[in-house]
């Protein structure tokens, strides 16, 4: 038979970290690491959509609330704050990263320190009003990846061998 419709399943790509749906992409995703008993962390990803959208909520079954947080200076204090959702022009990438926008994560359930890999849900409404989600198995990392650009040959494993904890 002919199935001629490439996109309606979302897919894993073989390259690490991409994740897509037909409008939206999502690229270097990871989540900070915790140590035990720590409530909230951040995760971090890159946002590229096909056409205008916003997106609207995050949730992950490890974490009793997720929002999507900004983070800006105000004066010269830090100040973070959750925004109602991020609008997403087509074709411009968004980057996720610590300092700026990121996926707030709170009430972590227990053993969420353990965890290597989160799963992550985001979801988003499309230019004609429908809300669809897109959800990643997000690499748990005590840094940001060395290289979170498109360069090969990316070799994740090396980077669980820097999960020592750090002081911050
Ligand atoms: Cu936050």
């Amino acid at each position: 038979m002919h199935q001629n419709k490439p996109w309606v399943v979302f897919f894993v790509a073989l390259v690490w970290g991409v994740v897509a749906s037909a409008q939206l992409q999502v690229k270097d995703a990871w989540v900070r690491a915790v140590v035990p008993g720590q409530q909230g962390t951040g995760a971090f990803m890159t946002l590229q959509a096909s056409e205008n959208l916003t997106i609207t909520a995050a949730s992950s079954p490890w974490a009793a609330v997720a929002q999507i947080h900004n983070m800006a200076m105000e004066g010269n204090v830090m100040k973070m704050a959750a925004v109602d959702s991020l609008a997403l022009q087509s074709g411009q990438a968004l980057t996720l990263k610590p300092g700026g926008y990121h996926v707030m994560l709170m009430d972590l359930k227990e053993g969420f320190a353990k965890l290597t890999q989160l799963p992550l849900t985001i979801s988003f409404k499309t230019a004609n009003g429908s809300t669809q989600t897109v959800t990643l198995q997000v690499p748990v990392m005590a840094n940001a990846p060395a290289s979170s650009s498109r360069a090969g040959g990316m070799d994740s494993k090396d980077h669980s061998q820097h999960m020592e904890t750090m002081k911050h």
